[in-house]
C-alpha cells in the first residue's frame, strides 16, 4: 500500500467497515500497485498503437485476446470464465448464495483510444478480488467480474449494446442485424469472437445483480485540478444519439451543372452548420458532437451521391436534452435541399442519478483510507446507466491527466489507480459480505 495512502487509513480509521466486514482484513491491505498496473500495461499490449495508445475494437480478434487474457488471469484464481449471446464476458467467483456482486467496464476502446478507459475497471475488479482472496475472505454471494460488450460504439453504434441488452433495455434481436462500416453484422462478429474463444463456456443472457459497482477514469480534468484522487459519481449525464443519412445522386465534377446537381455533401455540411447554430449554449453545457461523416463514393472528380453522419447530442438536464433532442431532424431537412434526409435516433438516455446509499460506500471506503474525494456527474457515458435500473448501481472514478481521453495520450498516475482498486477492494468486501440491503 503507498505511503499516501497507509498514512491515512491508520490515521483515519475512526470510520470503521461495516460489521459484516469488521472481522476481516480490509482487502485494500492487499491490493498491489505492481500487480494491478503491470496487468494494465500487458493488457495494453493488445490492440497496441504506434504512438502509445491501443485500437481494441468491440468484437474484433483484439476484444477476443483480451478477454482471453482475463480469462487466463481469472483461471489462477479460480474463477470460471463465461460469455453471454451478447458477448458480454464474467469471471465469476463461485461463492455463497443468491445473486451475484458484479463489478467491471468494456475492454473495447475507441480507435486511437487510450490504455485505462474501460479497462481499468475491469483490471481493477479482478485486482479486488484477488486481494479478498488473499485476505482468506469468504463472500456470501457470488463476485462477478464483467467486460461488457461495445460500450464505445464505435465499430457498431451505439455503443453499450452489450450492458442494455443485458439490463433488458435493448432486445438482443436489435443488437444482431447492426453492421460495422465493412457491412460485418454483430451476429456475424459474435461468432467469430466465440470461435475465437472455444474455451469460454455461453451463459445464460441477463440477471439481476445484488449489486453493481465500476470503477473508471473519470475522463476530464476535474479531480486533477482539485488534487483529489477519488470520484464519487453523483451520475450520469443524458445521451441521445442519431445517424443522419443524406441522399443526392453521383455526378461527374466536370460536366454536371451546380443548378441540376443533388450533392449529398453539401446539403450535409449544410445540415451540420444548422445544427451548430441550433444546439448552440453560450454557457457550454450542451454537448454536441459530429464524429463520423462518411462520404460515398468519397472521389475527388464525383460529387457526392451519399453521407452519413453521426450526432451525439448530451445535457445534464433531461428535459432541456430532449427540448434539444426535437430540433435535430427538422434542423436536417430544412438544410436537405435538392437532397433526400433521413434521420434515425439510435438511443435515448435521460440522466441518472446514483443511490445515496452505493455513494456513501463509497466515501465511507475512501475516508477509512484517508482519501481525498469529490461528488461529481459524470459527463461521459458508462455501462452503470444500463446496471442502475435492474440493481442498486455506483461509479468511482480516478483522475486523468489533463483530463484526455479517447487519446492515444490518456494517462493515470499508478498512485491513483492503486487508490482506486483499494476503494472498490474495500467496497466489493462490504457488498460481498453484506447480509442486508446493498
Ligand atoms: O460515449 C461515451 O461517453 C463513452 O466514453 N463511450
Ligand atoms: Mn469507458
Ligand atoms: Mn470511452
Amino acid at each position: 500500500m503507498s505511503a499516501a495512502v497507509l498514512a491515512g487509513a491508520s490515521s483515519l480509521m475512526t470510520e470503521q467497515p461495516s460489521n459484516e466486514l469488521r472481522s476481516n482484513e480490509l482487502p485494500s491491505r492487499r491490493v498491489s500497485q505492481q500487480r494491478l498496473v503491470g496487468r494494465l500495461m500487458e493488457m495494453a499490449r493488445i490492440g497496441a498503437t504506434v504512438s502509445g495508445g491501443v485500437d481494441r475494437a468491440a468484437l474484433s480478434a483484439e476484444d477476443a485476446a483480451a478477454q482471453a487474457l482475463m480469462a487466463q488471469w481469472g483461471a489462477s484464481l479460480g474463477l470460471r470464465a463465461t460469455r453471454d449471446a451478447a458477448g458480454n464476458f464474467f469471471l465469476r467467483w463461485e461463492a455463497g448464495a443468491g445473486a451475484p456482486l458484479v463489478s467491471g467496464s468494456h475492454l473495447d476502446s475507441q480507435p486511437t483510444g487510450g490504455r485505462y478507459d474501460g479497462v481499468f475497471g475491469v483490471i481493477a475488479a479482478l485486482e479486488a478480488v484477488q486481494a479478498m482472496q488473499e485476505t482468506g475472505l469468504a463472500p456470501r454471494r457470488p463476485v462477478e467480474i464483467v467486460a461488457w460488450m461495445n460500450e464505445e460504439g464505435s465499430r457498431f453504434a451505439p455503443g453499450m449494446m452489450g450492458a442494455a441488452v443485458y439490463g433488458g433495455a435493448r432486445a438482443l434481436a436489435d443488437i444482431l442485424p447492426v453492421r460495422d462500416q465493412a457491412g460485418i453484422s454483430v451476429e456475424a462478429a459474435l461468432a467469430s469472437t466465440a470461435a475465437a474463444l472455444p474455451g469460454i463456456a455461453t451463459r445464460p443472457l441477463g440477471g439481476t445483480p445484488y449489486a453493481y459497482v465500476e470503477a473508471h477514469i473519470e475522463q476530464g480534468p476535474e479531480l486533477e485540478r482539485a488534487h483529489c484522487p477519488i470520484g464519487i459519481v453523483s451520475g450520469i449525464q443524458g445521451k441521445h444519439t442519431f445517424r443522419v443519412t443524406v441522399r443526392g445522386e453521383a455526378a461527374h465534377a466536370g460536366t454536371s451543372t451546380r443548378a441540376e446537381r443533388r450533392d449529398a455533401l453539401l446539403a450535409a455540411t449544410a445540415m451540420v452548420q444548422a445544427l451548430a447554430r441550433v444546439l448552440h449554449d453560450e454557457a457550454d453545457v450542451t454537448k454536441f458532437t459530429v464524429g463520423r461523416f462518411d462520404v460515398t463514393p468519397s472521389a475527388p472528380s464525383v460529387v457526392a451521391s451519399q453521407v452519413i453522419f453521426s450526432v451525439d447530442l448530451r445535457h445534464p438536464d433531461s428535459q432541456e436534452l430532449r427540448r434539444l433532442s426535437a430540433l435535430v431532424a427538422p434542423a436536417c431537412e430544412a438544410a436537405a435541399g435538392p437532397c433526400e434526409v433521413e434521420v434515425s435516433r439510435l438511443s435515448a438516455a435521460d440522466s441518472l442519478a446514483f443511490p445515496a446509499a452505493m455513494r456513501a460506500r463509497l466515501r465511507a471506503a475512501a475516508d477509512r483510507l484517508g482519501l481525498a474525494h469529490r461528488d461529481l456527474l459524470s459527463a461521459a457515458g458508462h455501462d452503470a446507466r444500463y446496471l442502475h435500473p435492474i440493481c442498486p448501481s455506483a461509479m468511482l472514478f480516478v483522475p486523468s491527466r489533463d483530463g484526455v481521453t479517447h487519446n492515444e495520450a490518456e494517462f493515470t498516475e499508478p498512485a491513483d489507480l492503486y487508490a482506486g482498486a483499494c476503494v472498490l477492494a474495500d467496497v466489493l468486501a462490504e457488498l460481498a459480505m453484506s447480509t442486508g440491503q446493498p
